[in-house]
């Protein structure tokens, strides 16, 4: 197949394609996001496609996007040929729908061109910067990381006379929005810029978000399913799930697309609510079926799913241990059984060894959050505990099969390090009382008696019968362990 995606094929598509009904040669670029990974284009853009098509050229013109790699100039290079353009496959076991999604108009890569980001960062038509970095990254103010480059381009700005702008974050984390202003107003004071950091504090505005849909990293085999069902050639399609689900802030001091289906909340006590529950449910569970997954050999969420007792453990910790936490939050109906639905498409192979990356990063919003509480009202954390002992278990570095994997996280030497003086320790009780003692992530929870007697059985049990014989006897095991 030599045919390439590209603006002049469009009009060639199956007619089964959906593809931009607006004109991308009238936008200009007011949305500048940083970390133009699967995820953003299989969500904020598609977004932005949908509110394209529905107000036309005209009223939408300020709305392009420009993507900016942090690191690596695969996507841009990839995506060059094709005029930014490329498809979007939904896929559950009803099949696979393509869209070609026409918002993203460039693709910059910061560490080639840093000033060619500057310049769009502080670009007239710039109004919103976006991220999606990764949980991990917003502890990096080091030159040419996103915070970093955001109080260059703020500081560009405000010389130039240049009007505030929001910034978005659409990452994983509790109070996301909160988060971000408090690095980069952090950095713009180290950086001794007091002018600066007033400029920024009262003119830009920091809306927290609520982000939720399931993208698998892509395939070669999807680029070349993908590629056929075009009868032309996409280098750089992204696939994801038909879920979709954001819930924004308002705060967008100079303006914002009439993106639909958002649910626009005023206050940010709102967006938190949803926060805790997408978290604690959500990635909650995907860590924890993710950790449990890759150990006993289920290579992806939706095979991990189909063992009854994972299923169960799941569905269990959910209801039981997370659900009670989630008060003043109004729990949409039906919501786990959808949840345990998504997860069990099978068209996705979403790889549990992709969810398991940067637990270090990803666990305490995930799951310790939850166990304080759950320690705090005296309630039963036995099924926290065996996700934690999974995530505790997986850092052997091994799955049962004897297979070695690595350990991608930010932390991988510490928590290395971590686990040989674990395993050092006497007994299983020792182990756990070890592990709570790792202070950057569990603090106060150091030694904590509940939670080193529900994580001690737990450890022990992964370690010598394995994570299927561990689920099969969980419920036996979990009653033993009530007070
Ligand atoms: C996943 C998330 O990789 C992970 O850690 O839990 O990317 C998850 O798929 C999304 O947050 C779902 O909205």
């Amino acid at each position: 197949m030599t045919a390439r995606l590209q603006a002049a094929a469009l009009p060639h598509l199956p007619l089964g394609v959906r593809r931009p009904a607006f004109s991308r040669s009238s936008l200009q670029c007011g949305i500048v996001h940083l970390g133009l990974g699967a995820f953003v284009r299989a969500h904020l853009a598609v977004f932005n496609d949908d509110a394209l098509d529905s107000v036309g050229a005209a009223a939408g013109a300020a709305w392009g996007i420009t993507g900016v790699s942090l690191r690596q100039p695969d996507t841009r290079d990839a995506l060059a040929p094709q005029q930014s353009l490329y498809t979007l496959a939904l896929r559950d076991g009803s099949g696979e729908a393509l869209r070609v999604i026409g918002s993203v108009l460039e693709v910059l890569v910061a560490p080639e061109a840093p000033q060619a980001v500057l310049d769009r960062l502080a670009h007239a038509h710039t109004r919103i910067v976006s991220l999606t970095i990764t949980e991990k990254a917003y502890a990096s103010d080091a030159p040419g990381s996103a915070v970093a480059l955001i109080v260059q381009g703020l500081a560009l700005r405000q010389a130039l006379g240049r009007p505030p702008v929001t910034l978005m974050s659409l990452d994983n984390l509790p109070a996301n929005g909160r988060v971000l202003r408090a690095r980069v107003l952090a950095l713009a004071a180290q950086q001794g810029l007091p002018a600066l950091v007033d400029w920024i504090a009262t003119g830009c505005s920091f809306p927290c978000s609520m982000v939720d849909r399931i993208v698998p990293r892509t395939t070669d085999a999807d680029r070349a399913r993908i590629s056929a069902g075009l009868g032309m050639q996409d280098a750089w399609p992204v696939i994801a799930e038909p879920f979709i689900d954001w819930v924004l802030e308002d705060r967008f001091v100079a303006g914002r697309p009439e993106w639909p289906g958002v649910r626009f909340v005023a206050a940010q006590d709102d967006v938190a609510a949803w926060e805790r529950l997408k978290l604690r449910m959500v990635n909650g569970a995907h860590s924890a079926l993710a950790y449990l997954g890759v150990t006993a050999g289920w290579a992806t969420v939706d095979a991990a799913m189909a063992q009854p007792a994972l299923h169960s453990f799941i569905d269990t910790l959910l209801r039981d241990e997370v659900e009670p936490t989630l008060r003043g939050v109004s729990v949409p109906p039906g919501y786990r059984e959808r949840l345990l639905q998504r997860f069990a498409n099978p068209a996705l192979a979403h790889r549990c060894t992709q969810i398991a990356m940067d637990g270090s990063q990803k666990i305490a919003q995930r799951w310790l959050a939850t166990l304080r509480e759950r320690l705090a009202a005296g309630a039963p954390i036995a099924h926290l505990a065996l996700a934690l002992a999974g995530w505790l278990h997986f850092l052997r570095g091994h799955d049962e099969a004897g297979q070695r994997y690595a350990i991608e996280d930010p932390w991988a030497d510490a928590l290395q390090v971590l686990y040989g003086q674990a395993e050092a320790q006497p007994d299983a009780h020792a182990r756990a009382d070890h592990f709570t003692r790792f202070a950057p992530l569990f603090g106060d929870l150091a030694g904590e008696p509940r939670l080193v007697a529900a994580l001690a059985p737990a450890l022990h049990s992964l370690r010598e019968r394995g994570v299927a014989a561990t689920l099969a006897a969980f419920d036996p095991l979990s009653k033993e362990q009530q007070p």
